[in-house]
């Protein structure tokens, strides 16, 4: 096992590495930016660093200044988190040649998963069930008017470099084809500093629902299951579930079964989440593969008791997956988790500030994953998640009952916060019979607008 660990992130994250990495007794080096000085992820660790002023792009963006830390500290790895350098292909090349172990897949997986549509052929030849469309980038007007014919309308235009619903457009006839196409090409071009776009069968209303899956270093992939993630807005998740119940244990086993073999051809290794939309008669259709921990890795863990931090930090010493997982994996019961943001309820403007008090809900089944404390400060460069409520009861109903208990327990004071609006959904009788797809938040506010609250 690893000597010494570099964290490179903040907030709820770095301190969730923290934490697995003292529980297996590895010494551990925080990095954080001028805004950070307090943050208890700079407490906890043994030694920290700090790497530049307040701006991601000059301290935890800043791969020189992180390569320097850990130089400097002396470190044997470094884990990335979710977001900043965790799926960034040449930063964990630039680990490799110095000689220090980056937490996650190599970065020739990476950047073959960074790249969309290849990932999606990847797929395809691993019989992954993909969605009607392109083979590879479609270069012209001309070709996509070719392959929308063949597709049948409606379909998406989708850019190879992207992610996040950024350079997509939703094409529903022929006549709107060419100025969408252009309008994509640039929007991805100017996001990625690519434009080469994509093609799907466009999908209405899906259901999001996403694979956890953990590779060893020694050809060994295990899948842990999914996990229910369509209540969002605007591409960011407010709360995620697991099991989904729109899963059958049938089509769980064969699904997992398929994407362990996809995986180990593909070379995959470390924990990775594969991604897909769900059409109206229930068929999953894959639609691109995140190569680090996801925010919501807590509800995997609830239910089948695997720790998938130090799943990560094991399977990169070398350890084999029979040596970190449990005989056989089986799903125990039911994990809801509402991610807690530092924002307007109504109108979602972040919302910085001095925390004044800070009460977190406790008792069985209930896990809070936060970097806050009462006096805490949130400053305004940072995305605004403040914490992360996980609750995990024998079944959805005493999930729901258990996470309706914690919110109301939840106190934050001095900045404004998204808990009155997980407990809103939380009384949808939607949402409560498990009837909700991608486009549920959008209904959702815009009757309760409508009804004038
Ligand atoms: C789609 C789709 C419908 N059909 N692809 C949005 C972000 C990107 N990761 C993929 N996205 C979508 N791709 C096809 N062929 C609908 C979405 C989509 C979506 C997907 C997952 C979760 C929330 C979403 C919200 C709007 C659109």
């Amino acid at each position: 096992m690893f000597r010494k660990v570099l964290v490179a992130n903040r907030g709820e994250i770095a301190l969730r590495v923290l934490n697995a990495c003292k529980e297996l007794g590895i010494r551990t080096v925080a990095v954080y930016s001028e805004a950070d000085r307090n943050s208890l992820h700079v407490r906890f660790a043994d030694e920290a660093i700090c790497i530049g002023p307040p701006r991601l792009s000059d301290s935890y963006l800043n791969v020189p200044a992180v390569i320097s830390a850990a130089e400097i500290a002396d470190v044997d790895a470094i884990h990335p988190g979710y977001g900043l350098m965790s799926e960034n292909a040449n930063f964990a090349e630039v680990c490799r040649a110095s000689n220090i172990k980056f937490i996650g897949p190599p970065p020739e997986v990476t950047r073959l998963m960074g790249e969309k549509e290849k990932a999606r052929q990847a797929m395809k030849k691993a019989k992954v069930p993909i969605l009607p469309g392109s083979d590879g980038i479609v270069p012209s007007v001309e070709e996509a008017q070719a392959w929308a014919k063949k597709v049948g309308f409606p379909v998406i235009l989708k850019a190879k470099a992207g992610g996040g619903g950024r350079g997509m457009r939703i094409v529903r006839s022929t006549d709107e084809l060419p100025n969408l196409f252009h309008a994509a090409n640039a929007e991805a071009a100017n996001a990625f500093g690519n434009g080469d776009l994509y093609m799907e069968k466009f999908i209405d209303d899906p259901r999001h629902i996403e694979f956890q899956m953990l590779a060893d270093e020694h050809g060994n992939v295990a899948s842990l299951f999914e996990r229910e993630c369509s209540i969002q807005r605007r591409h960011q998740k407010l709360i995620e579930e697991a099991p989904s119940l729109q899963v059958t244990p049938k089509l769980r086993e064969e699904l997992g079964r398929t994407l362990c073999r996809c995986l180990a051809e593909i070379g995959y290794q470390n924990a990775g989440t594969v991604e897909f939309l769900m059409d109206a008669n229930h068929e999953l259709h894959f639609i691109e593969m995140n190569t680090r921990i996801q925010v919501e890795h807590p509800i995997t863990e609830a239910i089948t008791g695997v720790d998938l931090v130090k799943a990560q930090l094991r399977i990169a010493s070398g350890d084999r997956l029979e040596e970190i997982l449990p005989g056989k994996l089986e799903i125990r019961g039911h994990a809801i988790e509402c991610r807690i943001n530092a924002e307007d309820p109504r109108r979602f403007i972040p919302s910085a500030g001095q925390i004044s008090a800070f009460n977190v809900p406790g008792g069985n089944g209930v896990r809070v994953d936060t970097a806050q404390y009462a006096e805490g400060m949130i400053p305004p460069y940072y995305d605004s998640l403040i914490a992360k409520l996980i609750v995990h009861g024998c079944d959805r109903a005493e999930a729901i009952a258990k996470m309706e208990r914690a919110l109301s327990q939840f106190v934050v004071q001095g900045v404004e916060t998204s808990i009155s609006l997980h407990q809103e959904i939380f009384q949808d009788a939607g949402f409560r019979a498990g009837k909700f797809d991608t486009g549920f938040m959008e209904r959702f506010l815009t009757s309760r607008a409508a009804s004038g609250e």
